[in-house]
C-alpha cells in the first residue's frame, strides 16, 4: 500500500550534522522515494498548528522553543507502508527507550531533542502534509 508521510529532521539533527545520515536510512529502504525536501526555519504559527494536540501539556512550550531554535529539514516521503515504516526507523519518542539501530536509539538522549518527527497515521499525514507543503500536488 503506497502512502505519503511528512518527516521533519528537527533542529538538533541539523545542528549536529546528522541530516545525511538520517536521509540515507530513509533513501535506502526499498520502494521509498523522497518527493519534496526543504531546509526551513519553522515559524510559531506553523508549529502551533502542527503540535495543536499537545497544547497545554507541560512539554509543549519548551518543545516549540526548541523547534524554533534553528532550521529543520522538512521532507515528503512516499512508498510502501511508509507511515508505519518511518516511525519504526525513528524508534519510540524517548531515545533512551529506543533500541540501538533506530535513529533515536543511535543518536538521542533527551526526549525533546529526539531528532525526527514522522506522521503517526494516514489522517495525521494528510493534515501535516497540508501544513508543510500546501502547494504539493
Ligand atoms: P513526533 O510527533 O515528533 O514524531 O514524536 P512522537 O509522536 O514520538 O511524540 P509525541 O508524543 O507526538 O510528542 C511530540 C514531541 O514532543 C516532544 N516531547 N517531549 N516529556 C517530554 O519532555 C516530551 N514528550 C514529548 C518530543 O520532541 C516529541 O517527539
Ligand atoms: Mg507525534
Amino acid at each position: 500500500m503506497s502512502q505519503r508521510t511528512l518527516v521533519l529532521l528537527k533542529p538538533d539533527a541539523v545542528r549536529r550534522g546528522l541530516v545525511g545520515e538520517i536521509i540515507g536510512r530513509i533513501e535506502a529502504k526499498a520502494d521509498w522515494k523522497i518527493t519534496a525536501l526543504e531546509l526551513r526555519t519553522l515559524d510559531k504559527a506553523t508549529l502551533e498548528t502542527h503540535y495543536a494536540e499537545h497544547q497545554g501539556r507541560p512539554f509543549y512550550e519548551p518543545l516549540v522553543e526548541f523547534m524554533l531554535s534553528g532550521p529543520s529539514v522538512a521532507l515528503v516521503v512516499e512508498g510502501e507502508r511508509v507511515i508505519e515504516g518511518v516511525r519504526a526507523l525513528a524508534g519510540p519518542t524517548d531515545p533512551i527507550a529506543a533500541a540501538p539501530g533506530s535513529i533515536r536509539g543511535d543518536y538521542g538522549t533527551i526526549v525533546r531533542e529526539n531528532l525526527i518527527h514522522a506522521s503517526d497515521s494516514e489522517e495525521s499525514a494528510a493534515r501535516e502534509l497540508k501544513i508543510f507543503f500546501p502547494d504539493f500536488a
